[in-house]
């Protein structure tokens, strides 16, 4: 249960985890098909063995929740972690006539000139992003990624479908229901995905009063990605549960693919030395119309004493 069985996790891909290559060219340690659980009753499951930084948790969530797949919005609230995978589209069209970043992820943690040309040219991204709206329009959209799936669902009648309004209503109305289902997994549109969901379907269940959310991640980067999932589908069962006028259950989080990257073994190391602190709780400090009317500002945390923060690059 909680924190200590995500380190448990982590551990067991450590010592039992298949050596495998991976499409970023990193390496992992990977194992197949895992669960843990979390009750959000005792405590908000943000990790206390790393701090991690939940405004930016916030800010993805409402992203996804307002169905935008723009890249702006996120910079407008300061938050970095989907700038890679923008950069990345910019970089391979025409419209880029700047130095060669092929595969900048890897050539910039091997080369320090590299990484410096790189950091520029993302800085240069970042502000056409900020000040230039047909560059954003262009070159900031990520595609058909989860806010997409999430709210405007496109039928094959051209119809769309928003999955996350039906299973609030389903939730509503037919507690019992085993079909409260969103999926971000959309075959038709995985070719024009900046990347294929990784957290690809969750459901969700009403028993005493309470509601419980399972998430089926298909690959899961335990150190960087896995903390802010997490977070982020406990902190969605809450508005969901909130809107619904239900209390929070628990948080299931199965897994496909769990991997840690070879250049994270140090970092998970530290990390699992150790020990997990009492866990924040919770606090929505403003009461909205709906789960869509929220605004980063309206949460709180109270009582994250975390242990300090670990850096880690990312696999691009
Ligand atoms: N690719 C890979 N290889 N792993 C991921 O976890 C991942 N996650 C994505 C997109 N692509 C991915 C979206 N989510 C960070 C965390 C989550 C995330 C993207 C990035 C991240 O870098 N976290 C840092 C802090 C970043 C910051 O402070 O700006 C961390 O230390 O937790
Ligand atoms: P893949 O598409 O080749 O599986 O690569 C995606 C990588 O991103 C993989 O390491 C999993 C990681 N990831 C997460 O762990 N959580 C996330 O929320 C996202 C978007 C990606």
């Amino acid at each position: 249960y909680g924190e200590k069985a995500y380190l448990d996790l982590c551990q067991y891909v450590l010592n039992h985890g298949n050596k495998r290559d991976d499409r970023t060219n990193t390496g992992t340690l990977s194992s197949f098909g895992h669960q843990i659980r979390f009750d959000l009753s005792k405590g908000f499951p943000l990790l206390t063995t790393k701090r991690v930084p939940f405004r930016l948790i916030v800010s993805e969530l409402l992203w996804f929740i307002k169905g935008d797949t723009n890249i702006k919005y996120l910079l407008e609230h300061r938050n970095n972690i989907w700038n890679e995978w923008a950069f990345k589209k910019w970089i391979e069209s025409e419209d880029y006539k700047g130095p060669d970043m092929t595969d900048f992820g890897i050539r910039s943690q091997k080369d320090t000139l590299f990484r410096q040309e790189y950091e520029k040219q993302m800085e240069r991204f970042k502000l056409l992003i900020l000040t230039d709206e047909q560059f954003a329009k262009k070159f900031g959209d990520l595609g058909f990624v989860y806010g997409k799936q999430w709210r405007a669902w496109k039928t094959s009648k051209n119809d769309t479908i928003d999955q996350l309004k039906d299973v609030i209503t389903s939730i509503k109305t037919n507690p019992n229901s085993r079909r409260h289902i969103v999926s971000a997994w959309n075959p038709e549109d995985i070719p024009h995905m900046a990347l294929p969901p990784c957290h690809t379907l969750f459901q969700f269940y009403v028993a005493d009063d309470k509601l419980s959310c399972q998430l089926y991640q298909r690959s899961a980067d335990l150190f960087l990605g896995v903390p802010f999932n997490i977070a982020s589908y406990a902190l969605l069962t809450h508005l969901i549960a909130r809107e619904c006028h239900l209390k929070v259950g628990e948080f299931v989080h199965t897994f496909g693919d769990a991997h840690i990257y070879l250049n994270h073994m140090e970092q998970v190391k530290t990390q699992l030395s150790r020990s997990p602190k009492s866990l924040p709780t919770l606090i929505i400090n403003k009461e909205r119309a709906s789960i869509f009317d929220y605004e980063v500002d309206d949460f709180i945390l109270k009582g994250y004493d975390p242990h300090p923060a670990i850096k880690a690059p990312i696999a691009v």
